[in-house]
Formats: structure tokens, C-alpha cells, sequence
């Protein structure tokens, strides 16, 4: 069922199932604020602290990184960090409801503003699917203009566990990354994750490069699976650790304990997306345990 509500005074949509199954959806960004599962368990971080006005980032659930990851600025230097999509206001399209599931699809094309920013022509549709214990987001880029142009797209999902440090991620082992805290003026820089999985006792922000097959986020609470298409080949590991999470002003002192964003995104190889043509990518949530 799809339900058009408020969130914190900002527009969203909701979709629910009769199981008891419910995702929301800010029009801000077309920002997934929470996903909960039958169970009544939330499975996304939101910062009790995150700005909801309409005006700026949102701390939590899925931000839609677009059409640039970080500052890598793609060749121009207006674009604000992690794009625009994630701060401009999207429309509501078709929502899908039956056989156990629902979907309902939001897209942004360019106005004056934001042609100010990024010239060029496009349509980006983020459909969200919810199913009993998974949540598929899906982005498609169309490129509606007659150039060629690059971007790179990043899902930035904050999934919410129990403790940091009585978490773990597997899948990453022998997988090169970049590793944003310790290699961050060397940017050709790259390691190697050993076997096994990865534990958490600081900072960490890494970009890993061709990752396949599905991740597993194993915390007190609980087990979630993350995959992602093979469009998107690169898979970010984020927590600002205590220090970083003190000095964001959208985020509790202790609120890197409640979250780790696993970002299924296109970094490494950006896009060059022709006139005309289009692009596909998803990431899937699956509550394993
Ligand atoms: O995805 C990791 C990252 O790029 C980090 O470097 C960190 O800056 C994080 O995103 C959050 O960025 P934000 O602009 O939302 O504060």
C-alpha cells in the first residue's frame, strides 16, 4: 500500500505491506528515512540529530550520492559534495502494489538551478521495492540531452546496528581499497583486505574496488545482507568513529555506535553516459537473521 504522509514537516511516501513490512520516503532527496521489518525492527540509521528542512543533507537512511561521489568533481568544480541529488526535490511517479509486494518510483530532472550547476540533460529515477525482509533501491540515469557526460553514484546507506564494535562485515577479503583515512593526499594509494571479516575499533572510510557476490553486516541485532548490481563495482565502508561523529553537528556524540554505512556506488570507473542512452543499478537489503 502506498501512503502519502510527513515526516519532521517534510512530504514523503510510504509503502507498506500487510505483513507489517514498511519503508519511507522523503521527496527531499528521495531519501529513504526508515525501513522496518515485520518484526517492527528498524534496520536503517537515522541521527536523531539529522537536519529534516528541506535545505540540507540528510544524516541517515539512504542519501543518493549523484552525479558525484565525495568532491571528485568530474570536471567542474560548481557541484556540491555527493551532487545535488540528495538535496533537490523529487517527484512522486508510479507506485506498484501486489504478489507480496510494493514499489513506487521517484524521479528528478533538471531545472534552472541546477542546469546552473551541471549542464546537462537527464532523468534519475530511484525506485524502491519493498518485499517481505529485503529492500531493493534502484536507480535508472537516463541521458536525455545530445552530449555525453560522466557521473559517478554512490547509495550511501546507513544501516543501523546494535554496536559498532560488536560488529562485523564479511565479503570485503582480497579485495583492494582506498582508504580514505590513511591514504587521503596519496589517492592512487591501495590495500589489500585480508580474509575474513572486517571488525571496527575507529574511523573508517574506504572505497573497495570491484566488489561481487553478497556482503553480510552481522551485529548483536541481527544479520543483513547487501548486494548490488555488477553496474555498480565499488562498495564504500563509512563510520566517522568517536572523534569524527563529536564534531558533525548532525550526529549525537555517540552516534557512530549505531551505524554503518555499506555504499553500493560507481567511484573508481565513472560513467560516460551517451546522448540518448541509459543506465541501470541496484543494492538489496536482506535481513538474514
Ligand atoms: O561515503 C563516505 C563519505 O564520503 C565520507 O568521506 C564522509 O564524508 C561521508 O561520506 C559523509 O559525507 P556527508 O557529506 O554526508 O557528511
Amino acid at each position: 500500500m502506498l501512503n502519502t504522509t510527513e515526516f519532521r514537516g517534510q512530504p514523503c511516501v510510504e509503502l507498506s505491506l500487510p505483513s507489517g513490512e514498511r519503508v519511507r520516503i522523503a521527496l527531499h532527496g528521495a531519501h529513504v528515512l526508515s525501513w522496518t521489518t515485520a518484526d517492527g525492527a528498524e534496520r536503517l540509521y537515522l541521527s536523531p540529530d539529522a537536519l529534516i528542512d528541506g535545505s540540507s543533507p540528510i544524516r541517515g537512511g539512504v542519501p543518493v550520492c549523484f552525479p558525484q561521489f565525495n568532491q571528485r568533481t568530474l570536471g567542474t568544480a560548481k557541484l556540491p559534495k555527493h551532487g545535488f541529488a540528495r538535496t533537490a526535490m523529487w517527484s512522486v511517479g508510479d507506485a506498484t502494489d501486489g504478489n507480496g509486494d510494493a514499489k513506487v518510483s521517484l524521479s528528478l530532472r533538471p531545472d534552472a538551478a541546477l542546469r546552473a550547476i551541471w549542464p546537462f540533460e537527464f532523468t534519475l529515477t530511484l525506485t524502491v521495492k519493498l518485499s517481505p525482509s529485503r529492500l531493493r533501491v534502484v536507480v535508472d540515469v537516463v541521458n536525455t540531452g545530445d552530449v555525453a557526460w560522466p557521473f559517478s553514484l554512490a547509495l550511501h546507506t546507513y544501516l543501523k546496528v546494535d554496536d559498532i564494535s560488536r560488529s562485523s562485515l564479511d565479503g570485503l577479503g582480497g579485495l583492494t581499497f582506498w582508504d580514505g583515512v590513511r591514504d587521503l593526499k596519496t589517492p592512487d594509494a591501495r590495500r589489500q583486505q585480508p580474509p575474513g571479516a572486517l571488525t571496527f575499533d575507529g574511523e573508517i572510510d574506504r572505497i573497495y574496488a570491484g566488489a561481487s557476490g553478497a556482503l553480510a553486516v552481522t551485529h548483536p541485532g541481527g544479520s543483513v545482507a547487501v548486494t548490488q548490481s555488477e553496474s555498480l563495482q565499488d562498495v564504500v565502508v563509512w563510520n566517522p568513529g568517536e572523534a569524527l561523529s563529536a564534531a558533525l553537528p548532525d550526529m549525537p556524540a555517540d552516534g557512530y555506535r549505531h551505524m554503518l554505512c555499506v555504499e553500493a556506488a560507481c567511484i573508481n570507473t565513472p560513467v560516460l553516459l551517451p546522448a540518448g542512452q541509459a543506465w541501470h543499478g541496484w543494492q538489496e537489503l536482506g535481513v538474514l537473521a
